[in-house]
C-alpha cells in the first residue's frame, strides 16, 4: 500500500449536501466544447441536476469582444460555498483560463448564482451573485431550469426578475 495521495487544494470544506445554481459562459475557442467540458469536470464534485439550453448572448460590460455562449445549471454538492468557488476556479484553470481584464473574453467562466437560500457577502465571494438580476445572459437560461426559484434578497422569482428587468442585452437560443 502506498501513501494516500494528498487531496487537491480546493478539497477542504465539506458540508451537508446543498443545491447550487451556476452560470457558465465562454467566448473564446470552441465555445460549445468549452461549456460541455466544464460540465463534465464539474461532475468530479457535483451531481448535475439540470442544465439549460445554450444561448448566444451579446457581451455585457466590455463590448469589444466576441459573443458568448451561456447556460445555467443546477448542481447538488457537498462542497461548502468557498470550496465550491475554489473548485469552480480549478475547473476554469484546467480548461486554460487566463485571468486578464475584468469582464473581458474568456475560455470559460463559472459563477455561483445561488447556494441553497444562502446570503453571503465576503470579499472573495458574494452570494446571490450581485449582478444576476440585470443580466439576460444569466436570467434567461436560469428561467428555463428554475423559473419559480426565489431570490433570497429580492424576494422575487427568476421569472419576475426577468419581467421587471429593463434594457437587457440580446440573447438567442443556440441549441
Ligand atoms: N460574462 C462577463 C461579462 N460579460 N457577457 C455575456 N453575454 N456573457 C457572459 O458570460 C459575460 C458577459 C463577466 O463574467
Ligand atoms: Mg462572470
Ligand atoms: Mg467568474
Amino acid at each position: 500500500m502506498g501513501e494516500p495521495s494528498s487531496p487537491p487544494e480546493y478539497y477542504t470544506g465539506y458540508h451537508k449536501m446543498a443545491t447550487a445554481y451556476l452560470s457558465l459562459g465562454s467566448n473564446l475557442g470552441d465555445r460549445e466544447a468549452n461549456i460541455k467540458s466544464a460540465l463534465n469536470l464539474l461532475r468530479q464534485e457535483a451531481r448535475i441536476l439540470k442544465v439549460s439550453s445554450l444561448y448566444e448572448t451579446e457581451p455585457v460590460g466590455y463590448e469589444e469582444q466576441p459573443r458568448f455562449l451561456n447556460c445555467a445549471c443546477a448542481v447538488e454538492t457537498g462542497l461548502d460555498p468557498r470550496a465550491l468557488l475554489r473548485f469552480a476556479q480549478s475547473v476554469e484553470k484546467q480548461l486554460g483560463r487566463k485571468r486578464t481584464i475584468r469582464f473581458g473574453p474568456r475560455v470559460i467562466d463559472i459563477d455561483i448564482l445561488f447556494y441553497d437560500g444562502l446570503i453571503l457577502d465576503s470579499p472573495n465571494l458574494v452570494i446571490p451573485h450581485p449582478r444576476l438580476a440585470e443580466r439576460a445572459f444569466v436570467l434567461v437560461p436560469l428561467k428555463e431550469i428554475a423559473h419559480r426559484l426565489i431570490h433570497p434578497l429580492l424576494g422575487l422569482t427568476i421569472e419576475e426578475l426577468l419581467q421587471q428587468a429593463e434594457g437587457l442585452e440580446e440573447v438567442s437560443l443556440y441549441s
